[in-house]
C-alpha cells in the first residue's frame, strides 16, 4: 500500500475536543453549573464549550506577570462575539449594544474582520445578562465561535438594487439555516427549560465540524469580504440584475503554526458553478464533506484546506460531485474582482445616503483623543441611521436623509472624528487584530501599534515620493492571520515578542497569497528592512502597478537580494 494511503487509512486518536463534543449532550456539558459557580473562571471543558455559544475566556495579559509576582490570580474576563450576517444592525440594536459596552464590558465595542462585534472584559457573572440583552434585540452570540459555521459575511455596500438585496438575503439565509439545531444555547443563557432531549443535528452530527468553518458571499465588483480567505466562498454572477448563479471557491484559511511546516495559509480555489437556487445545497454539501473528511485528531491541521492539500483538489471536486451529488458546473466567466472604496458619502440609489466612517482597528471607544463612541451614539440617537459593519473594521451609517448630511458632518467635525478624506489611503485600508492585551495567542502587539506603524510607513513611502499610495497594510500579533495578513500588499505577522515576519506580494482584491520576505525583524527595524524594496517600487513600478503586484512580479528572490 502507498504510504500516504496507509497513513490515511490508519485511524488516529481523536483530539480531546472531539471527545468533549461527543459527550457534551449537544454542547451543554456542565455549563449551567460552571457559569453559576464561584470564581472568575470556567473549567477547561466549559472553556471549550463556551466558544460554541460565542465567548472566550481571556485574561489581562498586561497585568498577569505583576499579579503573579505578588501572588494574585490573573484578571479573568470573557470576550463575547455577536453573530450578525453581513454586519447589518438596526439603529436600535446598535444603541442596545453600545449600552452593554458600559454596563457589562470594558467600555468598547470592537468591529471584527468578519463584520461581527465583540465585547471584551465581561466578568463571568455578567455573561448571562449580557447575552439576554443581545437576544432581546433579536441578535445572537450563538455559533459566533466554535466548530460550526461562523458569521456569514457579505458585501457591506448598502446599494439599494436587486443585486445587493440578493447578496444580503443569501447571507442571512445561510446564517439562519446553518445554525446548530441544539437548544443548548437557549437553555444555558436564556432560561429555556431543559427537557432532557438530545436533539438530532442533521447537518453537523454529534461532534459538529472538525474545526471552525467560514463562509462569505460577494460579487466580482465587490470582494470586500475577502471570500478567498474562507473555507467556502461564493461569487454571485449577475447578468444585468438577474442572478445566473454562483462561482464556488473552497479551502481558504490563514491559520498556521510557526515551526510546523505542514501548516500554512491558503487562498480558496474556484471549483465550479452552481445555479441560483443551489446556494444552500452547495453550502450544506461542502460542509458535510468537511464534516466527514476533516482531520479530527490534530486541531492544527483540521481545516478544509488540509484535506485539499493532502488529497488534491481534483479528488475533492470528484467526491463533491459523485459521492455527495453536488451538481457542479464549470466555473462561470466573470469580470475582474475588485474591492471598492466604501468610506465617505455615497448615494444608496433610493434617495438616501450612506456615510462610511473609518475606525482604527474597528475599536469604537472614547479614546483620550477621539470620542468615537459618544459621537456615533449621538448620531444614531438623533438621526437613526442603521449601521453596517465592514470586513475592513469600519462602520457604514446607512439610510441618511440628504438634508441631514451637513448637520451630521458638522457634528463629527465638532467631535474631531477623522473622516476618510482626512486619512491617507494607507491608514484607511490598514487592518490590525486585537492581539495584546486580550488575545491569549498574541506574541506581539498589533492593534496598539497600528497608529504608530502606519505613521512610520507613511513617512517612508512619502520619502520615496509615494505619499497617498493606496496600500493594504495588515498587522497581526501571531501567525493565525485574523487581520488577513496573508493577502494584501504588506503583512506584518507577530513572530516572537517585539519581532515580526514580513509578507509582501498579495493583491489588493484579495485573490493572491503573499509570500514571506523576512522571518524575524525587530519592530524598530521594519522600515529600514523594507526601504530598499520601496525605493525599487518607486523607480521601477509599471504604470498603475500596486505595491503587492510589483512585489509579486519581482518575486521573493529578487526582493531579498535588495534587502
Ligand atoms: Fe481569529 C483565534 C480574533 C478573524 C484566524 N481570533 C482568534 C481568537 C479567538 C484567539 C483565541 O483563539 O484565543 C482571537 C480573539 C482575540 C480577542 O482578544 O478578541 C481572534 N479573529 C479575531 C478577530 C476579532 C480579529 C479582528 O481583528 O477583528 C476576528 C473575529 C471575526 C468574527 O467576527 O468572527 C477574527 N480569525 C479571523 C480571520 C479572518 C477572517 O475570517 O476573515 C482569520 C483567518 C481566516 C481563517 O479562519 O483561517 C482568523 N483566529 C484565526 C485562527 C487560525 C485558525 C486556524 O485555522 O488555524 C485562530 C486560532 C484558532 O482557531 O485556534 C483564531
Ligand atoms: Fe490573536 Fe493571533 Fe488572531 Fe491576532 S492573529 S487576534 S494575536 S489569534
Amino acid at each position: 500500500m502507498d504510504p500516504q494511503d496507509a497513513a490515511q487509512s490508519t485511524p488516529r486518536a481523536l483530539s480531546g475536543v472531539e471527545r468533549l463534543k461527543e459527550s457534551s449532550r449537544r454542547l451543554r456539558g456542565d455549563l449551567v453549573a460552571d457559569l453559576a459557580s464561584p470564581g472568575s473562571q470556567v473549567t477547561e471543558d466549559g472553556y471549550n464549550l463556551l466558544k460554541f455559544h460565542g465567548s472566550y475566556e481571556q485574561y489581562d495579559r498586561d497585568t498577569a506577570t505583576a499579579r503573579k509576582q505578588i501572588g494574585e490570580e490573573k484578571e479573568y474576563s470573557f470576550m463575547l462575539r455577536v453573530r450578525m450576517p453581513g454586519g447589518i444592525l438596526t439603529a436600535a440594536q446598535y444603541l442596545a449594544l453600545d449600552g452593554l459596552a458600559d454596563q457589562y464590558g470594558n467600555g468598547t465595542l470592537r468591529i471584527t474582520t468578519r463584520q461581527g462585534i465583540q465585547f471584551h472584559g465581561i466578568i463571568k457573572g455578567n455573561l448571562k445578562p449580557t447575552v439576554a440583552v443581545i437576544n432581546a434585540t433579536l441578535l445572537t452570540t450563538q455559533a459566533a465561535c466554535g466548530d460550526v459555521v461562523r458569521n456569514v459575511m457579505t458585501t457591506p455596500a448598502p446599494i439599494r438594487d436587486a443585486k445587493h438585496a440578493r447578496l444580503v438575503a443569501d447571507a442571512k439565509l445561510l446564517s439562519a439555516q446553518l445554525l446548530p439545531a441544539s437548544r443548548a444555547y437557549h437553555q444555558i443563557f436564556l432560561d429555556e427549560p431543559d427537557t432532557g432531549e438530545t436533539e438530532a443535528e442533521p447537518l453537523y452530527g454529534a461532534t459538529y465540524l472538525p474545526r471552525k468553518f467560514k463562509i462569505a458571499i460577494a460579487a466580482p465588483h465587490d470582494n470586500t469580504p475577502d471570500i478567498f480567505a474562507n473555507d467556502l466562498g461564493f461569487l454571485a454572477i449577475f447578468e444585468n440584475d438577474s442572478l445566473l448563479g454562483y462561482n464556488v471557491a473552497i479551502g481558504g484559511g490563514f491559520g498556521m503554526t510557526h515551526n510546523r511546516r505542514d501548516t500554512f495559509p491558503a487562498v480558496a480555489s474556484l471549483i465550479g458553478f452552481v445555479g441560483p437556487d443551489q446556494l444552500l445545497l452547495a453550502a450544506e454539501t461542502v460542509i458535510a464533506f468537511q464534516r466527514d473528511h476533516g482531520d479530527r485528531s490534530d486541531r492544527k491541521r483540521a481545516r478544509l484546506k488540509y484535506v485539499i492539500a493532502d488529497r488534491g483538489l481534483d479528488w475533492v471536486r470528484d467526491q463533491l460531485t459523485s459521492t455527495y451529488r453536488l451538481p457542479l458546473q464549470l466555473v462561470h466567466a466573470m469580470p475582474p474582482i475588485k474591492v471598492p472604496e466604501l468610506l465617505g458619502w455615497h448615494d444608496q440609489g433610493d434617495g438616501l445616503l450612506w456615510l462610511g466612517i473609518p475606525l482604527p482597528s474597528g475599536r469604537i471607544e472614547d479614546s483620550k483623543t477621539v470620542p468615537f463612541r459618544t459621537a456615533l451614539r449621538e448620531i444614531v440617537e438623533r438621526f437613526g441611521p442603521d449601521p453596517v459593519m465592514t470586513p475592513q473594521q469600519d462602520v457604514l451609517l446607512t439610510n441618511i436623509r440628504p438634508l441631514d448630511r451637513l448637520t451630521i458632518e458638522a457634528l463629527l467635525r465638532a467631535y474631531k472624528i477623522p473622516l476618510s478624506e482626512d486619512l491617507t489611503p494607507m491608514s484607511r485600508w490598514a487592518l490590525a487584530c486585537p492581539a495584546l492585551p486580550t488575545c491569549g495567542l498574541a506574541l506581539t502587539e498589533a492593534e496598539r501599534v497600528r497608529a504608530p506603524l502606519i505613521a512610520r510607513f507613511e513617512t517612508l513611502f512619502a520619502s520615496h515620493g509615494l505619499a497617498g499610495e493606496r496600500l493594504s497594510l495588515r498587522i497581526t500579533g501571531c501567525p493565525n492571520g485574523c487581520a488577513r495578513t496573508y493577502t494584501g500588499d504588506i503583512g506584518l505577522v507577530g513572530r516572537v515578542p517585539g519581532s515580526y515576519a514580513i509578507y509582501v506580494g498579495g493583491d489588493f482584491a484579495g485573490t493572491r497569497l503573499s509570500f514571506k520576505l523576512h522571518e524575524r525583524v525587530k519592530e524598530e527595524a521594519l522600515e529600514a528592512t523594507l526601504a530598499p524594496v520601496i525605493a525599487a517600487f518607486a523607480s521601477d513600478r509599471l504604470p498603475q502597478e500596486g505595491f503587492g503586484d510589483f512585489c509579486n512580479r519581482l518575486g521573493a528572490a529578487t526582493l531579498m537580494a535588495l534587502t
